[in-house]
């Protein structure tokens, strides 16, 4: 029996196993929510397509499955695009799926027409227009597998409506395999051999995680090295969790935000093993001083991220988790012969003593409510469980810092791109995956009013979502940068001009909590995690607060300023 072009895309979503869709719908995309109704998928309504693209990210992020969005031709599509660039710059599988006008119409500047292949192109793992129906089910099988394979990232596949309209046999390929696309999961036996040999020289050696040991679920194998051989562990921001943050050899991050402990060590330290991490330059600082002493392995199943950065001694081209399972399959019958309980024994207590001489630390009392203690508490209260988005600037960074992950899959942050406005649609795809769960958006007044028309979608979707405001009533990061660098010339960055952050969590049917004093933000937290409602905690936190440490942009890690 023919089916039409939506009908096919819709069996083809449900052969992917597709549960949720995030989406809003438009002229050139209504075949597509003519057939939805017919079909098994949640559909969430979001408000804005960055929303979808955004809430299918943090769904992707929770679960580890690839999140699906569709949005309509020209303005929608557009609007999709920080959302698909954010993801792009984190490796997060992400199907997108765009209307366009029908093909006779396509370079015509035709109504809503926009060349949304041309545009997403660099920000794409790969993208497709789909020109004759009886390919489309064969692209829409290649988008799925292109996001999840290999280095995750989205795929964006746009769909013209004549070919929604056309009419063929519904066959879906079975088999799905890219000419010059295959990527190198297992890695060479011989430098995995290498690295065994250098682990068993290294007298101060440190793992550096990033996001790739997340994404391709390494984090058990990551766990074995590191306690097997008393390897002290840092973490990127996209790493965050892929070692339990309460673990004694874990260092916190490192980077312009990380700790003295995690920063000192990669200064130190005869041997860097970074696994699944792209020695971006926030974690870098300077690369000429970047870990000065060490020999550096860099295991990354992308090809291109090795040597892009910062020139490394090992390069391993593989699956993070396969990489660690083959590096345990050399160590572990060696393991009783070659290390000792006391194996870098004097370096970890090294490390350790930088922890203690310099922990994470801010200064309390005053009559201002700190920021800090704020994403304590959250971590207290809710048992160190939640998923925890944030928005960017000083919130994201306090809660990278004061919230202890313990697991992986638990924090989703716009790492890469930096995007304002992604905490909250996040936020409701982790809980759409996991209604069960607390999810928590940790948010700056400003980011929080980039997406905030997402409320909506939360509460009408009966996603409970906690949305705490880290009220400083300023672009904190921004002022803080202007406050160390510029002179404390604070141009455009007050944001004392706002809404009633309480008032708008009412008007939207969400609850709202406002908190001036330290004594009520932890009743005031217990209470609104304990209720089954979308709620805005509005905290009023010290206007001034600063991040700490920080190393200046471009400067080494070794000069890093403390509190
Ligand atoms: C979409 C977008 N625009 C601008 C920026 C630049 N930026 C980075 S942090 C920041 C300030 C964020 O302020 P707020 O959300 O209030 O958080 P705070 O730093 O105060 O915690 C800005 C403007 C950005 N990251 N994203």
């Amino acid at each position: 029996m023919e089916l039409t072009g939506a009908q096919i895309f819709l069996e083809c979503l449900k052969k992917e196993g597709v549960e949720v869709v995030f989406g809003y719908p438009g002229g050139a995309i209504i075949d597509i929510y003519d057939q939805l109704p017919n079909y098994p998928f949640k559909h969430i309504l979001v408000r804005h397509e960055q929303g979808a693209v955004h809430a299918a990210d943090g769904y992707a992020r929770a679960t580890g499955e690839a999140g699906v969005c569709l949005v309509t031709s020209g303005p929608g599509a557009t609007n999709a695009v920080t959302g698909i660039a954010t993801a792009y710059m984190d490796s997060i599988p992400v199907v997108i799926f765009t209307g366009q006008v029908p093909t006779p119409l396509i370079g015509n500047d035709a109504f809503q027409e926009v060349d949304i292949v041309g545009i997403t192109r660099p920000c794409t793992k790969h993208n497709y227009l789909v020109k004759d129906i009886n390919e489309l089910a064969f692209t829409v099988r290649q988008a799925f597998y292109l996001a999840r394979s290999g280095r995750p990232g989205p795929v964006l596949v746009d769909l013209p409506k004549d070919i929604m309209q056309a009419k063929a046999e519904f066959v879906w390929p079975e088999d799905v395999s890219l000419r010059s696309y295959n990527p190198n999961l297992t890695p060479h036996i011989g430098q995995i051999k290498k690295v065994a040999k250098l682990i068993e020289k290294a007298e101060r050696p440190v793992i550096y995680a990033g996001g790739g040991v997340i994404s391709s679920g390494a984090e058990d194998e990551l766990t074995w090295l590191a306690k097997s051989l008393n390897i002290p562990v840092t973490a990127t921001l996209m790493g965050l969790g892929a070692f339990p943050g309460d673990d004694p050899l874990w260092l916190g991050m490192l980077g312009m935000h990380g700790t003295y402990a995690a920063n000192m060590a990669i200064n130190n330290s005869d041997l860097v093993l970074a696994i699944g991490a792209r020695f971006d330059d926030r974690v870098t600082g300077k690369v000429d001083t970047f870990a000065p002493k060490a020999t550096l392995v860099h295991i990354d199943i992308d090809p291109t991220s090795i040597q892009k950065n910062v020139a490394v001694h090992v390069p391993l081209v593989a699956d993070c988790k396969s990489a660690l399972s083959s590096l345990k399959s050399v160590i572990e019958p060696i393991l009783d012969q070659t290390y000792s309980e006391d194996s870098h024994a004097v370096w970890v207590r090294q490390v350790q003593q930088w922890s203690e001489t310099h922990p994470l630390r801010y200064n309390k009392g005053g009559s201002f409510i700190k920021p800090q203690y704020v994403v304590e508490k959250v971590y207290e209260i809710s048992n160190g469980d939640a998923i925890v988005a944030t928005e960017v600037g000083q919130n994201q960074m306090w809660a990278a810092q004061f919230y202890k992950f313990k697991k992986s899959k638990s924090f989703l942050s716009s790492g890469g791109l930096g995007t304002m406005g992604y905490g909250l649609p996040a936020a409701i795809g982790a809980q759409m995956a996991f209604p069960d769960r607390l999810v928590v958006n940790i948010a700056g007044d400003g980011s929080i009013q980039m997406n905030i028309q997402e409320l909506m979608t939360a509460v009408c979707n009966d996603l409970p979502v906690k949305i705490v405001i880290l009220n400083n009533g300023y672009l904190g990061m921004v002022r803080q940068w202007q406050e160390l660098f510029y002179n404390r010339n604070y141009c455009e960055t007050c944001m004392d001009a706002q809404p009633d952050f309480v008032k708008l969590a009412e008007a939207y049917g969400a609850v709202g909590f406002r908190v001036t004093e330290e004594k009520d933000v932890v009743p005031v937290l217990t209470e609104a995690f304990a209720l089954p409602k979308v709620c805005i905690i509005d905290v009023r936190v010290d206007p001034e607060e600063n991040v700490y440490p920080m190393v200046p942009a471009g400067a080494s890690l070794a000069d890093m300023l403390l509190v």
